[in-house]
């Protein structure tokens, strides 16, 4: 027979309250367990107000019997606590996992917003489909080059007023001003030839696209950092003729054969003849803008017959070869194909102007 203490059966009690504990689900269950078994509003506190009515020596020992309840029951109900609490975090930690593997339903997933290339890149990247369809092969070239490259062996000498055309950013390497930012691809016409007399594999048919930097004033066609496309062919028999061929089949792959254009005589130091190939101003159709300086023409590039003091400079026998090469602003072809008025905004990195490309 157990203990009873008033009405209460503790053994009774007890037993009730662990099968309680023991089913409780989770750690809110729990805490309703412990407030309806040793809460203020439990049957054990209901008891011990009755002890009033009890001598001193019933109610140490109740008070003992109930301390003893308790105790046990207290120390069941933080078992179980520890044993829940466990079984949540597990149960958390299996929630949070991240499954690389898992495949998200189509009509969850956010869609991607996928980049792309910037026009200058497009564009660069069309006009080398529209060479290589011709026959030339790509080259790629430094874009830190020495004045040698850059001006000597292209027929600039030190004091040669054409060096006035290039306004050229110099590096603090080496001597001072030997160093440059390249102002043109025209150097890597002079590795490429270098090259292919070393390894002996004239003829050359190229074009070398790139970075070229000059300290110009950003305006409406100008960028201090622009991109050009260089061209250049060496072998036996080569004449302007077949300079004007490329040039015009070229723009027209890129530009539609809608478009107007003309050669114009020009000076460069490397080339002789050599030429300028304009096209009309695609902001305004020729009527004369801001964009065009009001000539209604717009410049893309220079071209001529590669001067016989160049192959010279690099070991080629000009009695047996002859070439042509040009050079063409790739920003200012995207320029007149898109009709963008100010070529700065290519550069401004505006989304909205991005995008549209
Ligand atoms: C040259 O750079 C010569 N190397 C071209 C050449 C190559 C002539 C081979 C003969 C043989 P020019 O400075 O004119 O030439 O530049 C050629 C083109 O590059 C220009 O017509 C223009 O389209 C582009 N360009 C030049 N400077 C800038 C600039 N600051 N910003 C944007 N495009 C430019």
């Amino acid at each position: 027979m157990g203990v009873t203490v008033g009405t209460l059966d503790l053994d009774a009690y007890v037993g009730a309250a662990d099968a309680a504990i023991r089913a409780a689900s989770s750690t809110d269950a729990l805490d309703a367990v412990a407030a309806e078994y040793l809460g203020k509003k439990s049957q054990l506190a209901l008891v011990q107000r009755t002890f009033g009515s009890l001598s001193d020596e019933e109610k140490r020992t109740a008070g003992a019997a109930l301390q003893q309840v308790r105790s046990t029951l207290d120390g069941a109900i933080s078992g179980r606590r520890e044993a829940l609490a466990a079984a949540e975090r597990l149960e958390q930690l299996e929630a949070d996992r991240l499954d690389l593997t898992e495949v998200v339903p189509a009509q969850v997933r956010r869609p991607l917003r996928r980049g792309h290339q910037h026009l200058i890149s497009q564009t660069q990247a069309e006009l080398e489909d529209v060479f290589v369809g011709m026959g030339f092969t790509v080259a790629d070239g430094p874009e830190v080059e020495t004045d040698w490259y850059n001006f000597e062996a292209l027929n600039i000498p030190p004091a040669h007023p054409a060096r006035g055309m290039w306004d050229t950013f110099y590096l603090e390497l080496g001597d001072p001003e030997t160093v440059v930012l390249r102002t043109h691809t025209s150097p890597v016409q002079v590795h490429l030839m270098e090259e292919a007399v070393a390894n002996n594999t004239l003829p050359i048919h190229a074009v070398m696209p790139g970075r070229c930097f000059r300290r110009d004033t950003p305006d409406a066609r100008h960028l201090h950092t622009f991109h050009q496309i260089e061209g250049l062919v060496i072998d036996e028999g080569i004449t302007f003729t077949d300079l004007a061929g490329v040039i015009q089949t070229f723009t027209t792959a890129y530009f539609g054969p809608a478009m107007s254009s003309r050669l114009r005589p020009a000076f460069f130091p490397f080339t002789e003849p050599s030429a300028e190939f304009e096209i009309t101003c695609a902001i305004c159709q020729g009527a004369g803008c801001r964009t065009c300086s009001q000539t209604g023409w717009i410049e893309l590039g220079g071209c001529g017959m590669v001067d016989p003091a160049v192959l010279d400079a690099v070991g080629i026998d000009a009695t047996r070869y002859s070439g042509f090469a040009f050079g063409f602003g790739i920003d200012r072809c995207a320029q007149m194909r898109y009709q963008i008025a100010d070529m700065r905004a290519l550069v401004e990195n505006d989304l909205r102007f991005v995008e549209q490309f």
